[in-house]
């Protein structure tokens, strides 16, 4: 579902919606919002609607409550605010900013925005807040005002889009006689409601006034200045609609400005992390959680593999290169050899990478992975890493060793593969750089090095010649790929490999020979040299060359 289409989970119009609060015999609450934001949070808090206030859209914009921002500014706000939100917004239209002609594309346009109602008040454009000199604000003519209601009125399309007619004779110091004549006149007019507005720390005015109105029409009010009277004052005087004006602008303010304060003096952001909204917080109400929906729909980028490092042994045979540092930390070329394996994902756009480490975890310092730790890695092998990882299983994974430095075409040419199971072996048994006998990998075919390879699948993957077997195909490099079915067989396959009492010494070639002990066929991509991994001593320079280019 889009921030748009959110729009119609209530699939009750909105300006349906704002009349039925208008209408309904209980006292219902608007709260004020002036940007996309403020609003989704008024909408989350549980409020049935919002009131677009004119003083917290100019404030938010920096400007004065006297027209300064345009009318077409507060509609383009108006348009963030309906996009991301299902309640009804009611507009404080000001004056209607111009005369009855203003105010019949003024409707216009809020109808095309699914603005819910707007309210217009009886002053003079330019207008300034009620709260700045109310008394030397000249009020609009009755009939001029009358005639910007009907205007108003004609030129909506959805019949329940509601005009709220504001009276603002009390704030300007006129009776509550006057506030009447022109209610009622409002109210001849068209007007849908009547807002009385009041200055008065105390709501005697309105109540006055609301008592001898009569629920004439749905009276609504403001209680910015008497904000300490109990809701229950206004349940009983029959008040239809109660705004929380500006509310959302002066807890912002508030807030920014501690915030800001803070920072500027302590230079740091520790004391005020937990105190504001996280990121994520933010995202959430971007609603990017969407977009990455929709991003999974529409976008059809090319699916990466996850890849899940296996690098929780210290590398003993390098002695006290190790001490501080788990192998994958050591440098090579000015750069972890970790850091490398990540760089070259980063190249195959795969970022999804989860290590497993071991000895010295801490120093394991390299951006944008998920670390799994294998606290038991002095007394297990590679299989219980593995085991670490299975939260970070999926439908396509690469698995591989934390030593290895390879050309970026090998993992790239293993990506082509659309197989289940795929191991990477290296056919040049003669590679001087990789000059253990480790992981020998017998093959149904020898690497013919042309371009028509037989399918290969691997036979066993062993540390020392397998009598019987003849000559070994290569070098299992520690590298391979389960994709769909893979991960499933994977899976079941260490967990009946956990079963057995020597668990904890199993590597990965156990795994790869009990797949294909249980009928899964592990096909063999072949590659001729072109990586190392770094085991011992003498493997450090060669890998300081490799990383140089310099070949193996
Ligand atoms: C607004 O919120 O802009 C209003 C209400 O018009 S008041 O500021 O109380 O006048
Ligand atoms: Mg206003």
């Amino acid at each position: 579902m889009n921030l748009q289409a959110k729009n119609h989970q209530n699939s009750t119009p909105r300006c349906v919606q704002l009349r039925k609060l208008l209408e309904s015999p209980d006292l219902e609450f608007l709260l004020e919002a002036h940007n996309g934001i403020s609003a989704r949070i008024a909408e989350q808090a549980g409020f049935k609607g919002i009131w677009a206030s004119g003083l917290a859209i100019s404030a938010q914009f920096g400007v004065r409550d006297s027209n300064e921002a345009s009318w077409t500014q507060v509609v383009d706000m108006l348009e963030f605010m309906s996009d991301v939100t299902s309640i009804p917004i009611l507009l404080d239209g000001d004056t209607g900013y111009g005369n009855f002609n203003n105010m019949r594309r003024l409707v216009k346009k809020l109808e095309q925005r699914n603005i819910a109602g707007v309210c217009i008040e009886d002053k003079v454009f330019p207008k300034t807040n009620s709260f700045i000199d109310g008394e030397r604000q000249p009020l609009a003519d009755i009939d001029e005002f009358c005639g910007k209601i009907k205007a108003g009125k004609d030129s909506q399309s959805a019949p329940d889009f509601c005009i709220v007619a504001r009276v603002e004779a009390l704030i300007a110091g006129w009776d509550i006689n006057e506030a009447l004549r022109r209610a009622e006149a409002y109210h001849a007019a068209g007007a849908d409601a009547i807002l009385i507005h009041s200055k008065l720390s105390r709501p005697d005015e309105v109540v006055s006034f609301a008592k001898e109105w009569q629920q004439r029409l749905p009276l609504v009010i403001v209680p910015t200045k008497y904000y300490s009277t109990p809701v229950e004052v206004f349940r009983e005087a029959g008040i239809s609609l109660v705004i929380w004006a500006n509310h959302m602008i002066r807890a912002s303010v508030a807030a920014m400005e501690q915030v800001s304060r803070h920072i500027q003096k302590h230079q740091s952001l520790v004391q005020i992390e937990d105190q504001i909204a996280s990121v994520d917080r933010i995202f959430e109400l971007q609603g990017a959680d969407e977009l990455s929906r929709a991003q999974q729909q529409y976008l059809k980028r090319k699916q990466t593999p996850h890849v899940i490092v296996l690098a929780a042994s210290r590398g003993h045979a390098l002695h006290e290169l190790t001490d501080d540092r788990p192998k994958v930390m050591l440098s090579i070329g000015g750069k972890p050899l970790l850091r490398r394996l990540v760089d070259e994902f980063k190249k195959q756009s795969i970022n999804n990478i989860t290590v497993v480490a071991g000895y010295k975890a801490e120093a394991i310092d390299v951006a944008n992975i998920k670390l799994r730790i294998n606290a038991a890695y002095d007394q297990t092998g590679e299989l219980s890493s593995l085991v670490c990882a299975e939260d970070a299983f999926h439908d396509d994974m690469i698995i591989m060793y934390g030593d290895l430095l390879f050309r970026s075409y090998i993992l790239h040419d293993l990506l082509e593969h659309e197989l289940e199971i795929v191991a990477v072996v290296d056919s040049n048994l003669n590679n001087p750089h990789t000059g253990h006998t480790q992981d020998l990998a017998y093959c149904s075919h020898p690497d013919n090095r042309s371009i028509f390879q037989h399918e290969v699948s691997l036979k066993c993957v062993c540390d020392q010649p397998v009598p019987g077997q003849g000559e070994a195909s290569g070098r299992w490099i520690g590298m391979v790929r389960f994709r769909q079915q893979g991960r499933k067989w994977v899976e079941e396959a260490l967990r009946e490999l956990q079963g057995r009492d020597d668990f904890a010494n199993l590597g990965m070639p156990e795994l790869l020979n009990h797949l294909i002990e249980q009928g899964h066929v592990v096909h063999v991509h072949y590659v001729h040299g072109h990586w190392l991994d770094v085991n011992a001593l003498v493997d450090i320079g060669r890998a300081h060359d490799f990383a140089r280019g310099i070949n193996p």
